[in-house]
């Protein structure tokens, strides 16, 4: 047996608070999201006051509201649900683009998991699909993906 030491995170390993920074635009979609992804939290134990749901108006407000949740430093990781459909808007790059953009940069700079739970699709029928019908629920699977990270991050430091 190989003598490697590996590292993987997982899920349900002690206590951890949990920022929810969700959009109000496209809302129908967005709680879909934000269900899936406190079913996730809740399946794993953790307990309804470990969350906090902070909620922006769109998804262009999201990294702000992230990077103030981060540097506050009230969470131990943050999951960042939005929608944003090309259909319904003419400016689908900008606002798509700055909110990956600045969500990814809060992660990388002040060092915690922020999982990127924002649909970026063309027409309202694939955010459907990926708000918990065909495609899976992408809000399920960034709070997945916040506590494993988180777990991850753990154990990376010892
Ligand atoms: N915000 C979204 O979250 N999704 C969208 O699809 C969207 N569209 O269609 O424009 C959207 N726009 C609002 C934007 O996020 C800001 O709230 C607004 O520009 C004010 O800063």
């Amino acid at each position: 047996m190989s003598s490697i030491k590996t590292i993987e995170g997982g899920y349900g390993f002690g206590s951890a608070n949990y920022g929810i920074a969700v959009s109000r635009f496209n809302g129908f979609i967005v709680e879909r999201l934000l269900s899936g992804a406190l079913e996730a939290l809740q399946k794993h134990g953790v307990e309804d006051r470990e969350i906090s749901i902070i909620k922006v108006p769109g998804a262009f407000e999201l990294p702000l509201a992230v990077k103030t949740m981060a540097e506050s430093e009230n969470y131990d990781a943050i999951i960042a649900l939005g929608a944003v459909i090309r259909g319904g808007t003419a400016h689908f790059e900008y606002v798509a683009g700055e909110c990956v953009k600045g969500i990814s940069h809060v992660g990388l700079t002040l060092g915690l998991p922020v999982s990127f739970g924002v649909l970026t699709v063309d027409t309202i029928e694939q955010a459907i699909e990926r708000a918990g019908s065909k495609a899976g629920n992408k809000g399920e699977e960034a709070a997945l993906t916040a506590m494993e990270m988180l777990s991850l991050m753990r154990q990376i430091k010892g």
